[in-house]
């Protein structure tokens, strides 16, 4: 197979030489399986980088550049993306810096992981035997852990413990060459967390995190500023609303839109007076509610949204998963129906004990709701629709679609 190691720099000129003899000189011997090559991206770095490339680029036959205009990482990486599927017939690249902070000597383990089978393979700092430099100031330790977990809530990619790595080795087929890359939303560092969204949310990849020590840089200087810090929370944000889970947030707040309306419309009907009036015998018992024709409408109106969720959550939500088939779908739409009583009865519980240990008030009663569809309900409703209608995630232990799997430093074994 052909494997490709995309290096961008932009003024590395005291990095590069040194690094493509480190990869190419010693590293890619130790790779026998594969054909390994090096793809420079420079973006006509003042500093002469290229000029060192050139001159490397005589003493080894893998090493190929590719010069352009400075646009920002994520736009380099995109370009030699592309170049390395389309000129260098890569069957899979690895996303690398020229400054060391990344170890040549990890890209045979990256390389590893494909071997096995996985289809990105990440260079994780958040696992044991990962780490960040120990010399970094706190407020730059603060901010990578503090993004990493922050992009990891918001897209809901809790089992990935390093999203924001930049040392990764991914596929071509199936999945590199099914992302639109000339439409990333970033042009700078926040690509890589809109192609991980890619991978990891809408193509189901197997995927390692294998543990990397993130080095200190020594030489040459960070080309990372305080707007890339901006723009990464704004595609985290921009990722937010395209998730499935923002959909079914849209979803839930349009049923619920539809219960309300319903509620004033059937209450007003006359087919409800008829229905409880069948039940008039039930006044003044135990029962009298099911005599109240505004506690059919009531019902009939949770119906409509039900109903509305089902068919917006069928075909926007889980549109990959949609269901089609007639049979199924009486089927499917039972089983919503069963386990949208869950959501009745965790209010019962909920709102009954609330008023039980702090007394029968508005208050007690509206706070209550409140903290059963928000910590209760939406995430009792999202996990039944994943596991059970749709089946994205996978039972047992509720573990998501996808194969994440974590390599032991010492042994390299999965642990
Ligand atoms: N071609 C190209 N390369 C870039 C650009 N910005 C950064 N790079 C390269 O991308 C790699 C990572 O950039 P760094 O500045 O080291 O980012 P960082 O590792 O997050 O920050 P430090 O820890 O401070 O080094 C390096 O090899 C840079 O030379 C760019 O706009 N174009
Ligand atoms: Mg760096």
């Amino acid at each position: 197979m052909n494997i490709v190691v995309i290096i961008p720099t932009y003024n590395e000129v005291e990095n590069i030489g040194r690094m493509l003899d480190a990869l190419v000189g010693e590293e890619f011997p130790k790779i026998k399986k594969h054909l390994m090559k090096v793809l420079v991206v420079d973006d006509n770095s003042p500093d002469g980088t290229a000029k060192v490339v050139q001159q490397k680029m005589k003493k080894y036959k893998q090493i190929e550049l590719l010069l352009g205009k400075k646009n920002g990482l994520g736009a380099a990486f995109a370009r030699g993306m592309k170049y390395a599927m389309d000129k260098m017939e890569a069957d899979a690249v690895i996303e690398m810096d020229a400054d060391f902070q990344h170890d040549p000597q990890d890209v045979k383990r990256l390389v590893q992981g494909f071997d096995d089978g996985y289809d990105y393979v990440i260079g994780s700092r958040y696992i044991k035997g990962g780490s960040i430099p120990e010399q970094w100031e706190f407020y730059r330790k603060f901010i990578s852990w503090g993004g990493n977990f922050f992009a990891r809530a918001a897209l809901m990619i809790i089992k990935i413990h390093d999203v924001t790595s930049g040392f990764k080795l991914t596929r071509v087929k199936g999945l590199l060459d099914q992302i639109d890359l000339d439409n990333l939303l970033s042009r700078s560092y926040a690509y890589k967390i809109h192609i991980l969204y890619e991978v990891i949310k809408e193509r189901n990849a197997k995927v390692l995190e294998v543990p990397i020590k993130f080095h200190f840089r020594e030489k040459g200087s960070s080309k990372i500023e305080k707007e890339d810090l901006k723009e990464s929370f704004t595609v985290v944000i921009k990722l937010f609303l395209r998730s499935r889970f923002f959909k079914f947030a849209i979803i839930g707040f349009v049923g619920f839109l539809i219960n309300s309306v319903f509620l004033e419309i059937f209450s007003s009907l006359s087919i409800f007076d008829k229905f409880s009036s069948s039940f008039s015998y039930l006044k003044g018992t135990k029962f009298h509610a099911v005599g109240e024709s505004t506690a059919w409408a009531a019902a009939a109106a949770t119906e409509m949204a039900i109903i509305s969720n089902f068919i917006f959550n069928n075909s926007w939500t889980f549109a990959k998963e949609k269901i089609t088939s007639p049979i199924k779908l009486a089927w499917k739409f039972l089983q919503f129906n069963l386990t949208s009583i869950g959501a009745i009865v965790i209010q019962f519980i909920v709102i009954g004990s609330a008023v039980g240990v702090f007394g029968d008030t508005t208050l007690v009663r509206q706070t209550a709701l409140v903290g059963a569809v928000v910590f209760l309900i939406i995430p009792y409703n999202y996990t039944m629709y994943n596991v059970i209608i749709w089946k994205r995630w996978r039972i047992p232990g509720l573990g998501w679609i996808q194969d994440v799997s974590v390599y032991d430093n010492i042994k390299n074994k999965r642990r």
